[in-house]
Formats: structure tokens, C-alpha cells, sequence
């Protein structure tokens, strides 16, 4: 399929399996690669999401937004340290599904000249099934963080009475990991994902209801700066239309057919 023919394609093309043979075609050619995902990627291994009625919206009557916000550390930490803990209760049995290995497959493949993965997740999922230098724009349901001296705990090696744990450098009472509603994201993380953003010749958009900024402008950027820009999604989003392309379905059906090299599939 030449150039021509894929700009004069209407920009948001979303025939299946037309749309399915372009990305396919495109990856292929693609030297500079980025891939934003965001909690639906993690549905099928069985980790709620936010808003597609996942479940991990509301949780003793209040919605997530407020449990994972700036104001609620301030104002009662030891419930925000039960939100997480109970979260990490159920995201601890979930394992890697297709979808995250097939990400992980394609980095270490070495197809393309350069290879960025962005998620807005906190399950750690991605490096569980084997994905190297993740961007994790919202920080890891895995680690503790001191706000005092920026001091980390791995929660694993931490008592599960221990609330909230304690800081082993400072002595400070500590906080998840995570970067809640309201807080600014690690700059040179977000830095850094915007760098390649910016740079990529093709953006993959995975599992995200694009409603969360500042991760939702990075598909922008990446469509600024001239890239491919494709959703996979059952669902549209307010993204949907900025893409070449969206492939209408499940992450874990989707991602393992879309380069070609026969064994990278799952
Ligand atoms: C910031 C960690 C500057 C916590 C998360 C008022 C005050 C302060 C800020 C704001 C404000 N109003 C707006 C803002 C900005 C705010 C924001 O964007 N709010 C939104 C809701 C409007 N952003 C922030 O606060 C950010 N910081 O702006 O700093 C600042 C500082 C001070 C004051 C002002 C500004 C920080 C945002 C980070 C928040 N932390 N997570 C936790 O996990 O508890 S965000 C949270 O939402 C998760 O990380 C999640 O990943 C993210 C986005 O959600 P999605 O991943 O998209 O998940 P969702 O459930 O929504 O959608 C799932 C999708 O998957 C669906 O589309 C579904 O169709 C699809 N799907 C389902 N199954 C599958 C599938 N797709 C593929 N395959 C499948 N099988
Ligand atoms: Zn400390």
C-alpha cells in the first residue's frame, strides 16, 4: 500500500480488518515506536479499570478520584494507605495477559530503531511480563515513597502491619508510590515520554479512556509531530477521532497479530 493511498484514507478509518492490514503495514516500516496504555490493557489479566465499569471506581461509597488525590494524603493517610492496600490485594494475583507480553516481545525483537513504553498504569504488569525501562507516568502500587527525602520502599519487603510505613532513612511516615489526582508527575519521566512522543513515527494507543492529563496529550503530541497515531480500544474515546486508525477490540486479541514476524506472536 503506498503513501498516497494511506493519507488519502478519511483519518479515522476504523474497517476492521482493512484497519487491521494498514497498522500491521505501518509497524512494519515504523523506526521510532511509542506505546501509551492505561488500565485496559490490564483487563484481561483481571485488573479492574476506572470508568468502562471495571470496578475500581468507587470504594467505600467514594469515588477513586477522591481516595487517590493530593487532599486525601493530607487529610487522612491511613485510609489512602487501606485504598492501596486493598488494591494491591487484588492486583497481586493478576498476571501479565497477552497483550503485555506481546509489548514485551516487540522491544526485545530489536525491530525498530527506537522503542517507548508509557503507561499510565501502577500494576506493574509491563516489567512483570518482561518490558525494560517502562515510563510510568503514574508511579507503582509496588513502592512506598518518603515525601520528606524522596527515600523508596519496596511494599513487598515491608510488614503488612506497618501503616503507614516508615521512612528507613528520615523516619517519616510514607505514601504509595503513586502519583495521585492533583500531584505533578515526576518531571523528567514526563519529560521524557513527551521527548519521544514528539520524535516517534508511529503512536500506539492502548486500553485508555484518554480522560487523565497529562498522559492523554501525548497521543497529541505524537500526531503533531507528524506519527501514526492508533487506538486499540472496544470503545471510542475522546481520541478516537485524532487517530489514523482504531482498531476496535481487546488488547489481548489485537496486539499479538500486529507484527508480522510470525514469532513474535503469542
Ligand atoms: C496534574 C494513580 C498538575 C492513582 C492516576 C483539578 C485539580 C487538580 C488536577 C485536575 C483537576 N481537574 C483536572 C485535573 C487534571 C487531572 C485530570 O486529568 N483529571 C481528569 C479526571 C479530568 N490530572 C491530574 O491531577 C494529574 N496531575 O494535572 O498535575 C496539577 C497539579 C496540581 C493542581 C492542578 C494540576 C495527575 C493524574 C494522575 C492521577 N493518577 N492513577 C490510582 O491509580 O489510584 S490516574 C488513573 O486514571 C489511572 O492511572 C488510570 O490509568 C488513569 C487513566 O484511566 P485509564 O487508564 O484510561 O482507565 P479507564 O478505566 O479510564 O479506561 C480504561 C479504558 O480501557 C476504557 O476506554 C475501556 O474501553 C478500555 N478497555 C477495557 N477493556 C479493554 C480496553 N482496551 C483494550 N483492551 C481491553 N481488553
Ligand atoms: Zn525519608
Amino acid at each position: 500500500m503506498n503513501e498516497k493511498a494511506v493519507e488519502s484514507l478519511p483519518t479515522n478509518f476504523s474497517g476492521f480488518p482493512f484497519a487491521m492490514n494498514l497498522v500491521r503495514e505501518k509497524l512494519n516500516e515504523a523506526r521510532r515506536v511509542v506505546i501509551l496504555t492505561g488500565a485496559g490493557i490490564s483487563a484481561e489479566s483481571g485488573v479492574p479499570t476506572f470508568r468502562s465499569g471495571g470496578g475500581a471506581s468507587v470504594w467505600r461509597g467514594m469515588p477513586f478520584e477522591q481516595l487517590s488525590s493530593a487532599e486525601m494524603v493530607e487529610r487522612d493517610l491511613p485510609l489512602v494507605w487501606e485504598w492501596f492496600d486493598y488494591r494491591r490485594g487484588v492486583v497481586g494475583d493478576c498476571k501479565p495477559n497477552a497483550a503485555h507480553r506481546a509489548l514485551a516481545r516487540w522491544q526485545q525483537s530489536d525491530h525498530f530503531d527506537s522503542f517507548t513504553l508509557v503507561t499510565q498504569n501502577i500494576d506493574g504488569l509491563h516489567a512483570a511480563a518482561g518490558s525494560i525501562d517502562v515510563l510510568e507516568l503514574h508511579g507503582n502500587i509496588w513502592r512506598a515513597r518518603c515525601d520528606s527525602c524522596g527515600a523508596l520502599r519496596d511494599l513487598r519487603a515491608v510488614p503488612p502491619r506497618e501503616r503507614p510505613p516508615v521512612c528507613a532513612v528520615c523516619g517519616h511516615a510514607m505514601r504509595p508510590d503513586v502519583v495521585l489526582f492533583g500531584e505533578n508527575l515526576q518531571i523528567d519521566v514526563l519529560q521524557r515520554a513527551h521527548e519521544r512522543a514528539a520524535e516517534c513515527d508511529m503512536c500506539l494507543v492502548v486500553g485508555t479512556s484518554a480522560l487523565v492529563y497529562p498522559a492523554a496529550s501525548l497521543p497529541e503530541v505524537a500526531r503533531a509531530g507528524g506519527a501514526f497515531v492508533v487506538e486499540v480500544n472496544p470503545e471510542l474515546t475522546p481520541l478516537s477521532a485524532l487517530c489514523h486508525a482504531t482498531l476496535r477490540g481487546r488488547a489481548g486479541d489485537i496486539l499479538p497479530l500486529l507484527l508480522h514476524d510470525g514469532e513474535l506472536n503469542d
